[in-house]
C-alpha cells in the first residue's frame, strides 16, 4: 500500500522540494497553500512525472474552520497519512520591538504558531488512530537563537522547538515519531515575503556565499523520515557552510 504524506505550505520553497522528494519516493501526496493556481500547478506536473495521486487542499493555516473543513473530511484514500510536513510558515519585517507592525505580529503568531497545532492537533489524532506516523515541524535556527529585530519571528520558531519537544512525549505512548528540522539561510521565497516583497532587499540576504537549498532540507527530511522504526533523530540544526549560527557569516562580498 502506498504511504501518504501531508505537507502544509507546498507552493513554494521547502514544501515544494518536500512534494517532489516524496513523489519521486511514491508516496501520495496532499499539498496545502493559500495560492490554489499553484497548487493545481504543482498537482499536474507531479501527477504527469509520477504515477502517484495528489490531493491539492487550498486553505489559510490560520483559519481554523478551514483547517478542520479539510482535514476532518479528508477521502478515504488519503486519511492514512504516514507523514505530516508542518512547514507553512513565514516571517514579516525585521524591525527593532518598538517600531514592529501588530498586524505582522499576529500573522506570524497565528501561522507559525498557531496554524502548526490545528493541523497537528487533527492529523496526530489520525496517526494515533492509524497506530503509526511522523510529524517533522520547521523550527529555524531563529528556534535555537535570537538575532537583531528577529524578535516575533524568533519567539515563534522558539514556540515550535518547545512543541516538538512537547508532541514527542505526548505522542510517546503512541509511538510517533517528532522530528524538529531547523535550517539557517536557505534560497526561498522566505526573504521576498520577509521585506514586503522588495526583491533587491531579499536578493541581499544570499549574496556573497552558497545558501542552502529547498532541496537540500527536503532531502535531510526525507532521511529523518527512512530511518529504522527504533530510531527517531529528535532535533536537527542544519546550516550552510558559510553559517556558523545566525550572526557569523562568511561572505565573499
Ligand atoms: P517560502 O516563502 O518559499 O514558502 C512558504 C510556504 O508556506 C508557502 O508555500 C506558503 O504558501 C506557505 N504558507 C505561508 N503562510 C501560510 C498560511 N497562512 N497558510 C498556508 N500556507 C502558508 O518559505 P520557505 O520554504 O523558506 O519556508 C518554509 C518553512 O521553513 C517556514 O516555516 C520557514 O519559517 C522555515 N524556515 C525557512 C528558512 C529559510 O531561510 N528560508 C530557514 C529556517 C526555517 P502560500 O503563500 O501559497 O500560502
Ligand atoms: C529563517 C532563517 O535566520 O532568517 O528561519 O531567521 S533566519
Amino acid at each position: 500500500m502506498p504511504k501518504t504524506v501531508l505537507i502544509t505550505g507546498a507552493t513554494a520553497g521547502i514544501g515544494k522540494a518536500c512534494a517532489h522528494i516524496f513523489a519521486e519516493n511514491k508516496y501520495n501526496l496532499i499539498i496545502t497553500g493559500r495560492r490554489n493556481h499553484l497548487l493545481e500547478v504543482l498537482k499536474s506536473e507531479i501527477e504527469q512525472k509520477y504515477p502517484i495521486s495528489v490531493l491539492a487542499l487550498n486553505f489559510d493555516v490560520q483559519n481554523k474552520k478551514e483547517v478542520s473543513q479539510h482535514l476532518d473530511n479528508l477521502p478515504q484514500t488519503h486519511k492514512n497519512i504516514d507523514v505530516l510536513i508542518n512547514n507553512a510558515g513565514l516571517s514579516l519585517g525585521l524591525t527593532p520591538i518598538q517600531n514592529g507592525q501588530t498586524s505582522d505580529w499576529d500573522t506570524m503568531i497565528d501561522t507559525n504558531i498557531k496554524g502548526l497545532l490545528y493541523v497537528t492537533k487533527i492529523v496526530a489524532n489520525l496517526m494515533i488512530a492509524n497506530k503509526k506516523g511522523h510529524i517533522v515541524n520547521l523550527g529555524s535556527i531563529a528556534g535555537k537563537e535570537v538575532y537583531a529585530s528577529g524578535n516575533v519571528y524568533c519567539a515563534t520558531k522558539h514556540a515550535v522547538n518547545a512543541l516538538s519537544q512537547a508532541m514527542r512525549i505526548d505522542l510517546l505512548p503512541h509511538q510517533i515519531k517528532v522530528t524538529a528540522i531547523h535550517p539557517g539561510a536557505v534560497e526561498t521565497e522566505f526573504s521576498l515575503v520577509r521585506f514586503g516583497g522588495d526583491s533587491q532587499k531579499a536578493n541581499k540576504v544570499y549574496q556573497g556565499y552558497d545558501a542552502l537549498t529547498p532541496t537540500d532540507i527536503a532531502q535531510t527530511i526525507w532521511f529523518t523520515v527512512n530511518t529504522p522504526a527504533h530510531v527517531n533523530i529528535n532535533d536537527l540544526v542544519i546550516m550552510p557552510t558559510a553559517q556558523a549560527s545566525a550572526t557569523y557569516w562568511h561572505k565573499n562580498l
